[in-house]
């Protein structure tokens, strides 16, 4: 796991790192705490009073009776203008605009909070491979040429080897595969951060959240970037209002995918020919 502080240089090392070093990157103290603090104080009341929602790869946690303790909080660009503000922070914009393309969006998120004996999750690779277990629905020839996805996680409590800080696996991104139990996990890392922390990582890299077996909590915000063309993961859009949709900022419309038209109704769309060069050259 790369280590940076927020004033870095180097993106290429960045990017390296993320595609063929071990596929996670770390930023200390890029988030103000009271600002981290607001965030944890949403999420800790929903996930308190709202009923057990959709979660994913805890078969586990279900089978052992504990998926309660394995809490999500989905759809946060509702749920306070916090959201919005630190999920358009610079290093955020600046990385994935070369990394997944200037238009880039957002899939998802939400928050997910471990509470105290919380058992994990099995190890996976994110959106839009999470279901590569189902090979035949996939392309031929898939591949890890280029990334489709990168995940950021906010830490809103510490994220440590005691409190199931997301467990990776260093590389395994390099080679598009969905883990089995015939993998071996014995050089398993844990991406340990604090309240404030900035961490990035490659979807394709093998990963899980551990067990808690602090005394406290451990809730992270999770976020699922997006070339412009892949089908999020989350519905974001349904969820938000008229007044938060013409009101939020060019970076939260562009998250949203406001900023991209497909699929479009081409039947009943106005005649405005604009794709190709020949129109650029035209302008
Ligand atoms: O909560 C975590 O540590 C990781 C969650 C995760 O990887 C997922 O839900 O896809
Ligand atoms: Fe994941």
């Amino acid at each position: 796991m790369l280590e940076l502080d927020k004033n870095y240089t180097d993106q290429k090392r960045i990017f390296d790192e993320l595609l063929v070093g071990s596929g996670v990157v770390v930023f200390k103290e890029v988030f103000l705490i009271d600002k981290i603090n607001e965030a944890r104080e949403i999420v800790n009341e929903f996930a308190s009073k709202q009923d057990q929602k959709e979660t994913h790869f805890n078969a586990e946690a279900e089978a052992s009776g504990k998926i309660h303790l394995q809490q999500r909080v989905w759809n946060l660009f509702g749920k306070g203008h916090i959201f919005s503000d630190l999920i358009t922070n610079d290093i955020i914009f600046d990385l994935m605009a070369k990394f997944l393309g200037t238009e880039f969006i957002c899939g998802s998120y939400c928050a997910s909070r471990l509470l105290p004996g919380a058992p994990g999750q099995e190890p996976h690779i994110d959106y839009p491979y999470w279901d590569l277990y189902k090979q035949e629905t996939f392309p031929l020839g898939i591949n890890s040429s280029f990334p489709q996805n990168c995940q950021a996680t906010i830490p809103l409590d510490i994220c440590s080897e005691q409190s199931g800080a997301t467990a990776y696996y260093p590389g395994s991104q390099k080679d598009l595969r969905y883990p089995t139990k015939k993998d071996d996990f014995s050089n398993l890392q844990q991406m340990v951060a604090n309240p404030g922390d900035l961490v990035f990582f490659n979807g394709n890299c093998w990963h899980g959240a551990m067990p808690n077996k602090s005394e406290h909590q451990r809730a992270a915000l999770l976020i699922e970037f997006l070339p412009k063309y892949v089908k999020p993961v989350e519905d974001l859009v349904t969820y938000l209002d008229k007044n938060f949709k013409d009101n939020c900022s060019d970076r939260v419309k562009q998250l949203l995918g406001f900023n991209y038209e497909y699929p479009k109704l081409m039947d009943t769309s106005k005649s405005v020919n604009d794709i190709g060069i020949g129109y650029k050259v035209k302008n």
